[in-house]
């Protein structure tokens, strides 16, 4: 059923990661006077199913040569500087958003709000230095719907040189495809699905493969980094086979690595992973989802090689980031409700209109990227404390993701277990819960779903900071 490969992993430094990208030459690193990463948005064809090849998938290719697979695993180091070059080798506009990068406006890739359109044939400058280290993700924020459906999601690796070292590190890009005969695109959402929790795709794949198979040392520790890249899809995570322990979360390390259960992560959001190989050669360990009755697997990794006899307490903890508390006794509280709504006339967008208005944010409906964006939600001084007093006021989760700050969930109604300060925070139906954060980072900042036809449907907004 499933299209199985294997691809050795090599023991040791954090570039083996380069080993699960596909195709050559798809582990790019930052340097000190960084010459520009070249990111070539284009079309190639692929093979994503069991049925023919679809053809005009989008990705994101390094270099002249033409890509041959999913957008590289871009590798970057906490506090140095970084350049990339986007080329548009698409027939309509596009941009980068570094999702979950805490980097300056300028280069957070909104079309109309913080950078022209790139047009086909045009590029555009990224620069910045990402001040945390993690498990993050880049996609256009342009057409968004359709670009990231196509497959322009790729994974980002923020090394931090205090890091411990693992026997072997996997990276996980999760996402899928809506496909139909032959390999083919299908529209990328139906209606009414998108007035509900989301259209869901028909190919499941973790790194553009059906439940692919990793080689990883017997005995070893192993670090896996998955990010939910789709535009639809929540998981819920587990392992079969060897126990595993949650050691960050959207690209903070958790205060106290626990053991992974079953974990739900939505659209946006990343988990990282620690977990020991079995010591005999051929054992496997399976990642699956769990969510609903019929659980799949994601991917298994299979022991390779005489055991390293780790000890999952030979851990490290992994260095925290440099994220601010909010000063709760002075933060001005700030309500947000994220509902349904009656039916608007949807915004005209260079970035592509589904053509209709499901959702709002405080009763106002916007897709997030027309050229008259509405107010922003709220201005920020800079430098002070807020909560935010969020709302699910829908029957449907809504993983709602902030722009250039992190937040930390302070209290919720629906859970027990709060994790570390993130950006995007998976809110279930009915919840409430209060977010504290600190404005820390100048210019307008967008917040909205990332179920992408919430958002593009109306469920986006933004805060000014000055
Ligand atoms: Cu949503």
């Amino acid at each position: 059923m499933s299209a199985i490969s294997r691809r050795t992993l090599l023991k040791g430094s954090a570039v083996t990661a380069a080993c699960f990208s596909l195709g050559a030459g798809l582990s790019a690193r930052s340097r000190a006077a960084p010459s520009p990463l070249l990111l070539k948005a284009q079309f190639i064809d692929a093979r994503l199913g069991n049925d023919g090849v679809t053809r005009k998938v989008m990705t994101y290719g390094t270099g002249d040569a033409a890509a041959t697979g999913m957008p590289p695993v871009i590798r970057m180091r906490k506090g140095e500087p970084f350049a990339a070059r986007l080329l548009n080798g698409l027939d309509e506009p596009t941009t980068i958003h570094w999702h979950g990068l805490r980097i300056v406006n300028a280069m957070d890739g909104v079309p109309e709000m913080t950078q022209p359109y790139v047009y086909p044939g045009d590029s555009f400058d990224y620069a910045f230095t990402p001040p945390d280290a993690g498990t993050f993700w880049y996609h256009p924020h342009c057409n968004t719907l359709t670009q990231m459906g196509h497959g322009l999601t790729g994974v980002i690796v923020v090394e931090d040189p205090a890091d411990p070292v693992f026997d072997a590190e996997i990276v996980i890009n999760l996402r899928d495809w809506r496909l139909g005969n032959g390999g083919a695109f299908l529209a990328p959402f139906k209606p009414r699905d998108a007035a509900r929790g989301g259209t869901y795709g028909t190919i499941r794949t973790a790194n553009w493969q059906q439940e692919p198979v990793y080689d990883a040392p017997s005995g070893g520790l192993v670090r896996v980094r998955l990010a939910a890249t789709d535009v639809t899809r929540i998981y819920t995570l587990g392992t079969e086979g060897a126990a595993a322990m949650v050691i960050a979360l959207d690209g903070n390390p958790v205060e106290t690595p626990f053991p992974l259960d079953r974990l739900d992560f939505g659209p946006g959001q990343r988990v990282e992973l620690v977990l020991r190989m079995p010591d005999a050669e051929g054992t496997v360990v399976r990642l699956g989802n769990f969510r609903g009755s019929s659980p799949w697997t994601i991917a298994t990794l299979r022991a390779a090689g005489a055991s390293l006899k780790r000890d999952i307490r030979d851990m490290k903890p992994l260095p925290a980031n440099p994220v601010l508390e909010a000063d709760l006794s002075v933060a001005e509280r700030i309500p947000l409700d994220f509902t349904a709504t009656a039916e608007h006339a949807p915004a005209p967008s260079i970035c592509g209109t589904l053509g209709y208005t499901f959702w709002a944010i405080n009763k106002v409906p916007w897709p997030g990227d027309t050229l008259d964006p509405v107010a922003p939600l709220s201005e920020l001084k800079l430098g002070r404390s807020y909560v935010l007093q969020v709302r699910n006021r829908t029957p449907h989760a809504h993983p709602i993701h902030l722009h250039g700050l992190s937040f930390r969930i302070l209290n919720s109604n629906k859970r027990t277990i709060l994790p570390p300060p993130t950006d995007t925070i998976l809110l279930l139906p009915d919840e409430q819960a209060e977010l504290g954060l600190v404005a820390d980072n100048l210019g307008d900042w967008l917040l909205h779903c990332h179920v992408i036809e919430h958002q593009k449907t109306g469920m986006s907004g933004y805060f000014r900071v000055a």
